[in-house]
Order: structure tokens, then sequence, then C-alpha cells
């Protein structure tokens, strides 16, 4: 079957096969991303063994949806609330090359105590020969307007940080989170990880590179203009409780989101944004 409703650690979920052999399992709680094992390779997705899937937690791993606010750009929770909350399957396809689910979710009272808007929110995940495209959708479905910013979290699994290297970012500027300073420019071709690393670049080119000994993972934005680069390091991962103090090691977040300039969409207006990642 093409798309399985199956249990992932208990918890409700859904894996779509290619008709090649790729795999992919998506959770109704958030419409996460937890797996994606592309035929023939091993997982690309990086999830905690730590991680919580009870109700209302936000599942440490995968690729959560940061929606209406990244991090602290707002008043609302810190990354806003669509990974913490339970969507549905609104149509699976079966396409001859590729599967394609779509999960959706609209405002409830939960989501207008935290942010005063009426929205519907559709995640579409395509699963192609080699290849998984995450692109969320969201339409203003009240009378007023409203803005928002957003990224897609995606937590990458690597087999040895020390030999990651991040390619598509020279020349670019950055906000650096680590030391607070703004308007840092980018000046390497091949970005490596040796300490903490929490930086939001702006105005990206729509390809990056994530090179690792095995081989290298394209990743492609869509209508997402800048890009976040994260990895805790082993300090941070300390204080992190549901990450393992050495996880630092086997991850590194690549998040393609809208972030430095808030997305406006008018009554009845939709916006969609994505990621393609390909081997
Ligand atoms: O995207 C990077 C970041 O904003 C980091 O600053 C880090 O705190 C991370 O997200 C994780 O956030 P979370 O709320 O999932 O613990």
């Amino acid at each position: 079957m093409a798309a399985e409703p199956i249990l992932f650690m208990d918890s409700p979920a859904i894996r779509l096969s290619s008709p090649q052999g790729d795999e992919a399992i998506i959770t109704l709680h958030g419409a996460q991303v937890v797996s994606w094992k592309p035929k023939g390779h091993t997982e690309r997705i990086y999830l905690s063994e730590l991680a919580d899937f009870s109700p209302g937690s936000a599942i440490r791993g995968g690729i959560p949806i940061c929606f209406p606010q990244f991090a602290d750009l707002g008043t609302g929770p810190f990354h806003g609330f669509l990974r913490n909350m339970e969507w549905q399957l609104a149509e699976c396809h079966d396409l001859s090359k590729e599967q394609h689910a779509v999960f959706i979710l609209s405002d409830t009272d939960a989501t207008l105590a935290l942010w005063p808007h009426q929205f519907r929110a559709a995640l579409h995940v395509i699963l192609g020969n080699g290849s998984l495209s995450v692109e969320l959708e969201i339409t203003n479905t009240g009378a007023r307007e409203f803005s928002f910013t957003t990224a897609l979290h995606t937590y990458l699994r690597v087999d040895d940080i020390a030999t990651v290297k991040v390619e598509g970012l020279l020349g670019t500027t950055y906000f650096d989170k680590v030391t607070r300073r703004d308007n840092q420019q980018e000046t390497r071709h091949f970005i490596d990880f040796s300490e903490q690393t929490d930086r939001i670049y702006s105005n990206t080119s729509s390809e990056l590179v994530l090179h690792e000994l095995k081989g290298s993972l394209t990743l492609c934005a869509l209508n997402l203009p800048d890009t976040v680069v994260w990895n805790p390091w082993q300090e941070r991962s300390r204080t992190i409780s549901d990450l393992p103090d050495d996880a630092y090691r086997s991850m590194v977040c690549l998040e393609a989101g809208s972030i430095m300039k808030p997305l406006t969409l008018l009554a009845g207006q939709s916006w969609r944004g994505g990621q393609h990642l390909k081997i």
C-alpha cells in the first residue's frame, strides 16, 4: 500500500512508500516528517531517541513546522504552535512516480487562544525517487489580514558532524544567535562545524548542498528566502532534556524559512512555500 496508517512510537502516523522503494513517515502530531529513507540509502532525517510524542509536546527531530512565528519573533509560543497540534490526513495521491499526501489543520479554540486569526494550514508531502518535498500552504480564512514568520525546521541525520560541509551560503549576511551579532557576512564556501552554531542567513540562494563522506544532499527552497543553520554542540545539547548529550554529532538543522520579513495575507489569500530534498 502506498500510504499506510501506522503507529509510530505509539503515535498515529502515515507511511508513504514510492514505487521505487523510497519510504517516509509523517506523524499526525505536528504533521511532522520523522523519517525519510530514499531507496538504497540510510535514514536521512534525525529524530531524537528521547523525543516526546505525548499530546501537546513538540517532537524533537524530524521536520517540525514553525508557524505563525519563528523562535521568539512574536508573542506566542516559541516556534509557534502547529508542531504541537494534531493534524488530519486530507488527501493521498498514488502517482506513477511519486506519492503525494496532504495534511490539514484549521484554527480551533485552542489556536485562537494563542493567536487570534482564522487560517487553514495544509502540508503537502511528496515522496519521489530519491527526493522528498515538503510544502506548507497557509490560507487566511478570516476577515482580517494577518502576518506571520515560518520555517521548516529540518533536522538532518549525519554520520559524523566533523565531516559535514554546507555549501551555498557564501556572501550572504546572517544574524548570529550565539554571539547576538547582526549583519555578519559569510566568507566560507563550505561551512563546517566545531562549535555551537545558530545563525539566520537572509536572502539565501534557493539551493544548498550538504556534503558528507557518504555523498551529498541538495536542499532547494521554494518561496522561503532565509536559511537557519543550527547545531547545538555539546554544551547546548546537555541543556536540552529531550536530546541525548552526544546528539550534536549526528545532526544538523538546515531550515528554510521566511523569518526576517514577516509575510502578510489579506482575507482569503493563500501562500505556499517549501523545501525540496534530493539525494
Ligand atoms: O532554529 C534554531 C532554533 O531556533 C535554536 O535557537 C534552538 O533553540 C532550536 O531552534 C530549537 O528550538 P526548540 O523550541 O525546538 O527547542
